[in-house]
């Protein structure tokens, strides 16, 4: 079951290669919440994703994947990385793309290449939309579990149920995404074939505090990047409640509580576009936090520091490898990153 982690383009002449998403940016794509989009808007978002799930993957040398949807899936996981033990009973872990320095250029760097495959593979118009959680917490007089996003026409389909009696999963049996297969396991052997359906089993009470405003404010308050990088990402130390991150993963649950294949739900991809929207606040409340990095190279081992050099890998399947500056800068306002979006 040992999965091999590619960190060379082995394959890459057989390919096109990978494009940059922007060289320069002067019409930066506007993302927006996703109850303010009209429903046709939805619709085609939604549309879109279906689309990527029945192109073929072009992974398939490397992983057990069938869809381009599913590249970006594998992308994850692998870059994710294996925690190994040598014979010496020492424990390795790959540095990885949680808890560490590179987490949020990284998943912003991603997310913009799953937007750019959306519009330039499968015909879609729009910017990739985000889901502002905060409005369906109960100090926003909202509800988890009835958030809209969770609708199952105009959104992503609700909770799991448990199918029969043999079976111990909540699988989504609503909306655009009920009869799909997920080919990547959960679990422990994370990148072998094992088809299921699409898992959730909602956690409201996992969201409060944690996806709360009150929590996000305390969040952007942090004054050093590594900081609110951490404090999103995993338990706020001065807070003691989950990161927004985790409190999201957490309360979708299912595919999405896993470290490794929680892509397989399309709410990763909105859940991680307000994350970004949270950190573009955050580099825009004072002067010189755009570029700002740190943070540990790896979140248990001693590899260094993160840096605007160290690269996002995203092999040759979803997006070129570029250092972590490039992808820094939303608007890149200096037209050397890639990136060429904005949130309203
Ligand atoms: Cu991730």
């Amino acid at each position: 079951m040992h999965v091999r982690r590619i960190t060379i383009i082995a394959s890459v002449g057989t390919l096109a290669r990978p494009q940059e998403i922007a060289s320069g940016c002067t019409k930066p794509l506007i993302r927006k919440e996703w109850r303010t989009l009209s429903r046709e808007a939805r619709l085609d978002y939604i549309s879109a994703i279906q689309c990527l799930q029945k192109l073929p993957a072009r992974g398939t040398n490397d992983f057990p994947v069938i869809s381009r949807f599913d590249d970006f899936v594998a992308t994850h996981i692998n870059q994710t990385g294996f925690v190994y033990t040598l014979p010496n009973n020492v424990t390795v872990q790959p540095p990885g793309i949680h808890e560490n320095g590179v987490f949020l250029p990284w998943h912003r760097y991603f997310l913009a290449l799953y937007e750019h495959a959306l519009r330039s593979e499968c015909g879609y118009t729009g910017a990739q939309p985000y889901w502002d959680w905060t409005l369906d917490t109960p100090s926003m007089n909202g509800s988890f579990v009835n958030s809209p996003i969770f609708d199952p026409i105009t959104g992503f389909g609700g909770n799991g149920t448990i199918p029969d009696a043999n079976s111990t999963f909540s699988c989504v049996s609503d909306g655009p995404f009920a009869n799909r297969t997920l080919p990547l396991s959960r679990g422990i052997d994370h990148m072998i074939s094992q088809p299921h359906c699409l898992r959730r089993n909602l956690a409201p009470f996992a969201t409060d505090p944690g996806l709360s405003l009150q929590n996000v404010n305390r969040l952007l308050n942090h004054t050093k990047y590594w900081d609110f990088s951490i404090g999103m990402d995993n338990v706020d130390e001065t807070a003691e409640v989950l990161g927004v991150h985790l409190a999201g993963h957490g309360g979708v649950g299912g595919e999405m509580g896993d470290m490794y294949t929680s892509p397989q739900d399309p709410l990763f991809y909105m859940h991680h576009a307000n994350l970004d929207r949270l950190w573009w606040i955050w580099q825009r409340k004072k002067d010189g936090r755009v570029f700002e990095i740190g943070g540990p190279r790896s979140p248990r081992s001693d590899m260094g520091n993160t840096t605007l050099e160290t690269v996002l890998e995203m092999y040759p399947f979803v997006g070129a490898n570029v250092p972590a500056w490039r992808a820094m800068d939303l608007e890149n306002s200096d037209g050397r990153g890639v990136l060429c979006n904005t949130y309203e």
